[in-house]
């Protein structure tokens, strides 16, 4: 059943740690929903893997979308779009919010990247397009939404390039300059510490967005008290998954049957209820 949809904007003014969990399908969105996650960030690498292809534009703009139009359908906690770095050059990205926002997805990211990109944890460096660029690609995103609703989060990837954080920094305030609602902070250390002096030089100017996958143990109580608005678990959903198909597989071909694992498969019948089919079934 279709469910009204909290925009992301309002999630945000609401001032608290928002917590986005990352998804490829409705059924990992309702799940998110179900386990308490503020909203559900369409993972440009789930997606991707999904389709067992590498996370580096190959798939289209129709197909991410599908992807988050998918999983929006499904939820009422708003979907954040991993719209890469906006599947081209500007016209590609007015097309893209024109798209995105009539599907009923109420907020993106867009990064400073190269169209095609790659996965952030693959790239080589030397990725980033310069900040007039991005600045005239945000200002034709901001002005191609219809609602002012829609929220544009600006990720820029000058600490994953290797730039220092006074190029981090300044490109932040220029997308602020030109229109972005938020700016994503990405870093691959294996601290927090990048972030930690990123907030400190940022003074809260936007709300900032933080993707902690190599830099696990920053709690989110102290995200919150360093002055995060929005942590996205970007992939730890699709990486259990993994885990979970890989140990299940196994033991179904070495056991011969599927006993030992019996106690820990979820019943048929909570599908059916994930599924939501109780109320499918009492319409007829
Ligand atoms: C994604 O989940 O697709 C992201 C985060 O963009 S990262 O994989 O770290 O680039
Ligand atoms: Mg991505």
């Amino acid at each position: 059943m279709r469910k009204s949809v909290n925009s992301f904007r309002s999630q945000v003014e609401y001032g608290r740690l928002l917590k986005l969990a990352g998804s490829h399908t409705a059924l990992g969105a309702v799940l998110a929903e179900e386990a308490g996650f503020d909203g559900v960030w369409s993972s440009s690498l789930e997606v991707s893997a999904a389709r067992a292809l590498p996370d580096a534009s190959l798939l289209t703009m129709t197909e991410y979308l599908e992807a988050a139009a998918n999983m929006q359908k499904a939820i009422a906690v708003p979907v954040v779009a991993d719209c890469d770095s906006g599947y081209g050059n500007n016209a590609n990205a007015q097309h893209m919010v024109h798209e995105y926002e009539a599907a009923g997805i109420t907020a993106i990211s867009v990064e400073d990247k190269r169209f095609p990109k790659m996965n952030s944890f693959a790239d080589r460096g030397d990725s980033l397009v310069s900040t007039a660029d991005f600045c005239r690609k945000l200002e034709t995103i901001k002005n191609a939404q219809s609602g002012s609703d829609f929220f544009v989060i600006a990720r820029t990837e000058a600490l994953i390039n290797g730039r220092p954080m006074s190029e981090a920094l300044e490109r932040a305030r220029a997308y602020k300059d030109f229109g972005a609602d938020a700016i994503l902070i990405h870093s691959k250390e294996k601290s927090n510490e990048q972030i930690l002096d990123f907030l400190e030089g940022w003074q809260a100017q936007l709300p900032v967005v933080v993707v902690p996958t190599t830099y696990p143990d920053w709690a989110d109580h102290e995200m919150a008290d360093a002055g995060v608005s929005v942590v996205i678990y970007a992939n730890q959903g699709l990486r259990a998954t993994v885990t979970s198909l890989r140990s299940t597989y196994e033991s179904i071909l070495s056991n011969g049957n599927t006993v030992p694992l019996e106690d820990d498969l979820t019943p048929v019948k909570e599908i059916f209820a994930l599924q939501g089919l109780p109320a499918w079934q009492a319409l007829d």
